[in-house]
Formats: C-alpha cells, sequence, structure tokens
C-alpha cells in the first residue's frame, strides 16, 4: 500500500459522522481463520456455510456446538490487533462514529470499542434454541449440546445463521448511522453477506463516501470512492496518523 490519498486524509479529518463496518479481516492479523479460508484441523472438511445454518444445527447439533466450542476457543487466545486499536482511536476522535461489525469474535469490545453494533451476534453469548432467551450458566449433563436449565431445549451460540433475521435493534442501529455517515469505512470483509454487505450502498446513496481497505477487491470496490488495498493492521494506523499527526 503506497502513498494515502491526500482528499482521503483530509476527508477523514473533516468527517464529523462516520460509520465503520468491519469483517473478518480485521481480525486476520490476531490469528483469526477468516469466515472463508479453508477451515483447518478437524473442520477442514466443512463450509462454514454449510455449518452455520440452523437445518446443520437440527441435523447435526453436537457438531454445530463443537464447531462453535473451536470458535470461542481460538476467539479466547486470539488478542485484539492494531486495526481493532486504531478504530478505538478513531471513535476518541471523530465527533459521531458508529462501529457496526459482521465479527461474533468480541476483539473490537476486548480492543476497548465501547459501542459495538453486532450485526451477526457474539460466539461468547449462549442462548436457547427453544425460548431464545440468554444463558450464562449450565450443567454439564454429558450431552452436547448442552440442555437449557429452563426448558430442557438444546442450548446455541448467540449467533445469526444463514436464513436468520439479524437482531432487529442493529439492523436499525447501524442503519440510521449507514444513512447519517459521511464516511463509511469497510475493512476486512468480502462484502458477500447480507443484509451487511448493502450497508456502504446506504451511506452512498444519501450522499457520503465510501473506503475499503482489502487487500483483495470485493463487490464493493466499485462503490468506494478509495478502495485502499492493503492490511487493516498496516493501513489504519496510517490513516489514523495521518488525519491527526498531532
Ligand atoms: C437473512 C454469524 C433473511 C455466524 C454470519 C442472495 C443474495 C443476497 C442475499 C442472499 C442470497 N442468498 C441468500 C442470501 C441471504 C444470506 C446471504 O447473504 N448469503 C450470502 C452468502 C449470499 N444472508 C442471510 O441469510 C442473513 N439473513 O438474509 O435473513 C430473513 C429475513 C427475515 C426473516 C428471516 C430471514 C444472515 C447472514 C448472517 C450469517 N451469519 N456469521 C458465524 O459467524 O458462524 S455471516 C459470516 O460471513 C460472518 O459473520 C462473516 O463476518 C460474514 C461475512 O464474511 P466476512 O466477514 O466478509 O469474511 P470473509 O472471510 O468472507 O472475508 C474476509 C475478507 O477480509 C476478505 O475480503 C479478505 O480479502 C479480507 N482480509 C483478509 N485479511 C485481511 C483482510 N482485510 C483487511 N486486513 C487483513 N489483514
Amino acid at each position: 500500500m503506497d502513498r494515502l490519498p491526500e482528499d482521503l486524509v483530509n476527508a477523514l479529518h473533516r468527517a464529523r459522522r462516520i460509520m465503520a463496518l468491519t469483517g473478518a479481516g480485521i481480525s486476520a492479523e490476531s490469528g483469526m481463520p477468516t469466515f472463508r479460508e479453508a477451515q483447518t484441523g478437524l473442520w477442514a472438511r466443512f463450509q462454514p456455510e454449510e455449518l452455520a445454518t440452523p437445518e446443520a444445527f437440527e441435523r447435526h447439533p453436537r457438531r454445530v456446538w463443537e464447531w462453535y466450542a473451536w470458535r470461542r476457543s481460538l476467539a479466547a487466545q486470539a488478542r485484539p490487533n492494531v486495526g481493532h486499536r486504531t478504530l478505538v482511536g478513531l471513535a476518541d476522535r471523530v465527533p459521531d462514529f458508529t462501529l457496526v461489525t459482521q465479527n461474533v469474535d468480541n476483539l473490537h469490545q476486548r480492543a476497548g470499542s465501547r459501542e459495538v453494533v453486532e450485526l451477526h451476534g457474539n460466539i461468547l453469548r449462549t442462548r436457547c434454541s427453544q425460548d431464545g432467551g440468554p444463558v450464562t450458566e449450565w450443567a454439564d449433563g454429558g450431552t452436547l449440546p448442552p440442555l437449557c436449565p429452563r426448558c430442557g431445549a438444546p442450548l446455541r451460540p448467540d449467533v445469526v445463521w444463514f436464513g436468520e433475521a439479524l437482531p432487529a435493534d442493529a439492523v436499525a442501529h447501524a442503519w440510521r448511522a449507514a444513512e447519517a455517515a459521511e464516511l463509511c469505512l469497510v475493512v476486512g470483509t468480502s462484502a458477500l453477506v447480507h443484509p451487511a454487505a448493502s450497508l456502504p450502498l446506504v451511506t452512498r446513496e444519501h450522499g457520503g463516501l465510501v473506503v475499503e481497505v482489502n487487500p483483495e477487491p470485493t463487490p464493493l470496490t466499485p462503490q468506494a470512492a478509495w478502495s485502499l488495498r492493503g492490511r487493516a493492521g498496516d493501513v489504519l494506523p496510517r490513516l489514523l496518523a495521518a488525519a491527526w499527526p498531532d
């Protein structure tokens, strides 16, 4: 990634309302496999899209539960990286900053981001597959998935699977921020999953500009005013330092 565009640095410094949308790529430098990278080890033979569905949980509840237990352990071992931390620094400098993530790894919160709009839930939370309510403790009855202490139904991770609706409050919050944003900073997403992938287009429709940070081009690239070919951990700190050199 060579020099940062001057007009982008100025727009960043001047912007009063910014929305950041992050995907699995911002956690790649924390050692988290991105969602579509070939899965490793035991999980290599499965496609994430075929595991992250209600049908998979229905047919193979133990397999799906253990896949999330594996990913939860990866997330717990991972540490937020400079990309996550730079977004905390950005939030301190921009009057109205909203962080929206597709990630379920809780790394933004661990980096210090205070308000994180979680479009796809959070892998550290568990809920009852029947009443949807949160469950923080359960007996180890020897079976997997564990059973809800309230009603006996299998427990599930508090994430949004393919074919499931996103949390209405998160969607409303994200859409409001996208409409109001002067800049939508899109970091580390393949821009394939909807409705999240539509958020930058909402900013554009309302006269805002899209900035993309990704080592690869994506379907969003043609819509971006700036598409910075680089890794989040390299580009984001440089953007922050250039826009706020103090
Ligand atoms: C819904 C939680 C309706 C679980 C996830 C056709 C067209 C449009 C939509 C659809 C369609 N067919 C089906 C749909 C709907 C479907 C969808 O979008 N499918 C896609 C695949 C076409 N969407 C849904 O089902 C959604 N629900 O529509 O419901 C509805 C409405 C009302 C009532 C009932 C139903 C639900 C979608 C949510 C699914 N859950 N995650 C879990 O994590 O296990 S999505 C999953 O993908 C992850 O959350 C992930 O975040 C998300 C997006 O992936 P990315 O984050 O982009 O990650 P990816 O690996 O793809 O890319 C990484 C990127 O990082 C790459 O570009 C790479 O270049 C870059 N990168 C790598 N290293 C770095 C980097 N970038 C920067 N720095 C680096 N170092």
